[in-house]
């Protein structure tokens, strides 16, 4: 298979953002600034008049504000601007979605999805700004219930910590548990479920794929898109691991970031093309296990697959597969866990000094306090040795719903090490709700103390 050239198409500006939207979105903007102006004049007379009239305001007179700022003239105004993606709209017009032939099948081809995915854009214009950052994370779990009695329990809250980081980014997210390919089991089983949300998302420049025993354990840190612009694939990997040693661990196939484009669409063909629904499955097992040799079991997966595309067909895949290794794309649990007691404490000592970290504000706008540590963060470095926040701790081998752990450790260690993080990262969610979990390792709560200004 040859990999088509998408360096022009996929790099720059693949968002189709289209200018005339632009001017629109300005237009609002400038709206916005009179309907502002207006509203701050309306504010200080409001304000200077009641200064007169009692000496503080209470709280049922932001009531009496609001009603200034607000009369019901200018509802209608802000109405016929028009703001977001119209989640109810779409036109009769034929795309994709209406060729009979167009399968969401993994085993069969897509041609031309690039085009598709613009026209489709194209005819939904409220989604074609910011399509070039857009992303949606997918995870996913067996059909059945676990066999660890805990394990159901686990999972939820794994999924609970992905919701919040969504909710937080203010990306989609969807959880997938059925086999949409049921020969793909197991870790193959991603690879069907990646291509489906490419067709159901063609509003999403990047799929996100993070498995279900990995969970964020830094609610603040970004994805650096910005790093990725002439890349399809990102996977936390070591170049020198893959080239040089041909280890099945010179990467990590549990999160992965993917293009909604047809390079991906390709890649994944060929990737899938090792897995348990073909008839070459055994035959993949014996060439990934001589090629790859600290390959542990005789199956083909999905991981020594990866690694062996990079390495025997380095021309063809490796220059838009970005290997990522500067900070915790996805992170070994057991090197990480240790890490969180001095983590909290480096935060805390940083947030004494910084009152504008412990001002309280409204969740939606998580995001600005996110910048405004960075600049604390500056000499914390990052991934191993760093004492800045982990961003994804992934519990390789803990196997949270089967509980068939790895015997390299105990279950006690892999059990307190989820708890611990799950606590971690909530604690940083929890916050926004006025609330913390004061140990590491218990699930009750107190209230977090007003704590601003000082
Ligand atoms: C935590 O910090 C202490 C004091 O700086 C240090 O001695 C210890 O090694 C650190 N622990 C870890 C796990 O990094
Ligand atoms: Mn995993």
């Amino acid at each position: 298979m040859v990999a088509p050239d998408f360096s022009k198409s996929q790099t720059s500006s693949s968002p189709m953002a289209k200018p005339t939207l632009r001017h629109k979105a300005s237009a609002c903007l400038a709206d916005g600034f009179l309907f502002l102006g207006g509203a701050l004049v309306a504010l200080l007379l409001v304000w200077t008049l009641w200064s007169f009239i009692t000496p503080s305001i209470n709280p049922s007179d932001f009531d009496s504000i609001n009603a200034q700022l607000n009369p019901p003239s200018d509802v209608s105004s802000s109405q016929s601007c028009h703001r977001g993606p119209s989640l109810a709209y779409d036109p009769p017009d034929v795309t994709f979605y209406d060729d009979p032939k167009l399968s969401y099948s993994i085993q069969k081809p897509m041609k031309n999805w690039d085009e598709k995915r613009r026209q489709w854009l194209n005819r939904h214009p409220s989604f074609a700004s910011g399509a070039g950052e857009r992303v949606l994370l997918l995870t996913a779990s067996q059909p059945a219930p676990c066999r660890n009695p805990i394990g159901d329990h686990l999972l939820l809250r794994f999924f609970k910590n992905k919701v919040d980081y969504c909710r937080i980014h203010g990306y989609d997210i969807f959880y997938n548990n059925a086999l949409l390919q049921p020969e793909m089991f197991a870790y193959w089983a991603k690879l069907p479920v990646v291509r489906a949300a490419m067709i159901a998302h063609p509003e999403a420049e990047w799929i996100w794929w993070v498995d279900s025993d990995a969970m964020f354990t830094d609610m603040e840190f970004k994805l650096p898109l910005e790093r990725y612009k002439n890349h399809n694939l990102i996977v936390h990997g070591w170049a020198h691991l893959i080239y040089d040693r041909k280890s099945w661990t010179g990467l990590n196939a549990g999160v992965f970031l993917i293009r909604n484009c047809q390079w991906s669409m390709d890649f994944m063909d060929v990737w899938a093309s090792m897995g348990p629904q073909t008839p070459n499955y055994e035959k993949w097992g014996q060439i990934l296990k001589s090629t790859i040799p600290d390959k542990l079991f005789p199956e083909s997966d999905d991981q020594t697959g990866l690694v062996y595309l990079l390495y025997k067909e380095k021309e063809k895949w490796a220059d838009k597969i970005y290997l990522e290794a500067e900070y915790y794309f996805e992170g070994y649990w057991e090197e990480i866990v240790t890490t969180f007691d001095n983590i909290t404490g480096k935060y805390t000592e940083m947030e004494k000094g910084a009152g504008e970290l412990r001002r309280r504000h409204a969740e939606k706008v998580s995001e600005q306090y996110g910048a405004f540590r960075e600049k604390y963060l500056k000499d914390a470095g990052n991934g191993k040795g760093s004492w800045r926040r982990p961003f994804i701790t992934h519990f390789t081998g803990c196997q949270p719903c089967s509980g068939d752990h790895n015997q390299m450790y105990s279950g006690g260690s892999c059990w307190d090490g989820m708890r611990k993080a799950l606590n971690f990262a909530d604690n940083q969610v929890l916050r926004k709700y006025g609330f913390v979990h004061p140990d590491a390792l218990d699930p009750s709560v107190s209230e977090v103390p007003y704590d601003y200004p000082a």
